[in-house]
């Protein structure tokens, strides 16, 4: 019998299927070993059963994204997580997580978690910058449950990818919303820079699939032309039209409409100083240099 499903687990070789009768343990068949296409976690793909216990993977449907680390395909939405403190947000980082879900097609979002530890209502300011840049942003507290309803009814019938810097509190966030005991870190673990979650494995929560992305936050962006980057920042391609020049960069050339709008505060100053800094530095990195991660 042949079943539809989603690959939410790989382990030595063995491809762990979610379907409609359950988790059905694969083998991969032999074409995808020889092929350059190994089954990824994500993929959508048939699976031939006899006792709806054991299989094989007989197709692996298009993938719309994939990203290399972890592997995961078919990415719906990159939820970064932030923490108001301990972690400070980082917002450099936040949008260079953001660069790299618009350039893969995935759709980003922002969690702002610890809000408990909020008492300056900084919480805010973050949510106002990025609803500007248009983006869903949530605001959660895994310590004392707040927002975590409106989080979990974003997840439904997506994979969504929790991604953010350690300590942040993905893996308490998920435990909450998956009711599946995640690996939680103390603090001061943590500051030693170790994250403490380490496999994938999409994990269902109602008609969805979450996973923990540790040690995506180390992700570069060098395979994007620094040219390119503007149609990664939503809030800035807005205005790209307006500027005299085509292909203005937004940093030094007359009547720039982006400038323009930062100054009367339709751009967060945050979100263009990280423009600038990643300008700055793709502008450094020869065509030649950058590798085609694409589909990687
Ligand atoms: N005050 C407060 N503490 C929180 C909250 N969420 C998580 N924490 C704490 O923050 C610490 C880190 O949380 P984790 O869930 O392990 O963080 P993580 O993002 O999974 O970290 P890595 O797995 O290392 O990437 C733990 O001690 C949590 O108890 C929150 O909303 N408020
Ligand atoms: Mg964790
Ligand atoms: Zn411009």
């Amino acid at each position: 019998m042949i079943l539809k499903g989603t690959i939410v687990k790989g382990i030595g070789g063995f491809y762990y299927v979610d379907t409609d009768e359950g988790i059905i343990e694969c083998r991969a068949r032999g074409k995808f070993r020889k092929s350059e296409i190994l089954p990824t976690v994500g993929d959508k793909v048939l699976v031939e059963t006899n006792d709806m216990k054991q299989g094989s993977v007989k197709e692996i449907e298009k993938r719309r994204n994939t990203l290399v680390r972890p592997a995961v395909s078919n990415i719906d939405t990159l939820m970064i997580v932030a923490a108001i403190t301990n972690p400070a947000p980082d917002t450099s980082l936040i949008d260079k997580m953001l660069v790299i879900a618009e350039q893969k097609g995935i759709k980003g979002a922002l969690c702002i978690n610890k809000v408990d530890l909020d008492p300056e209502g900084e919480a805010d300011n973050l949510k106002k910058c990025y609803e500007n840049a248009g983006y869903k942003v949530f605001v959660t507290s895994a310590e004392r449950g707040e927002g975590l309803k409106e989080l979990k009814r974003e997840l439904s019938g997506k994979i969504t990818a929790f991604a953010g810097l350690s300590g942040v509190g993905k893996s308490s966030i998920l435990t909450i919303i998956t009711g599946r005991e995640l690996e939680t870190g103390d603090t001061s673990r943590i500051e030693r820079g170790k994250h403490t979650t380490r496999h994938v494995e999409l994990i269902k929560t109602d008609e969805g699939y979450v996973f923990d992305t540790p040690g995506f936050s180390q992700l570069e962006v060098e395979d994007i032309r620094a040219g390119e980057l503007k149609e990664y920042f939503p809030e800035i391609l807005k205005h790209d039209a307006l500027c005299r020049f085509r292909g203005c960069s937004h940093i030094s050339e007359p009547d720039c409409a982006v400038k323009k709008a930062l100054n009367e505060g339709g751009i967060a100053q945050s979100r263009y100083d990280s423009y600038v800094k990643m300008y700055e530095k793709l502008k450094l990195i020869k065509d030649w240099e950058r590798g085609n991660t694409n589909g990687r």
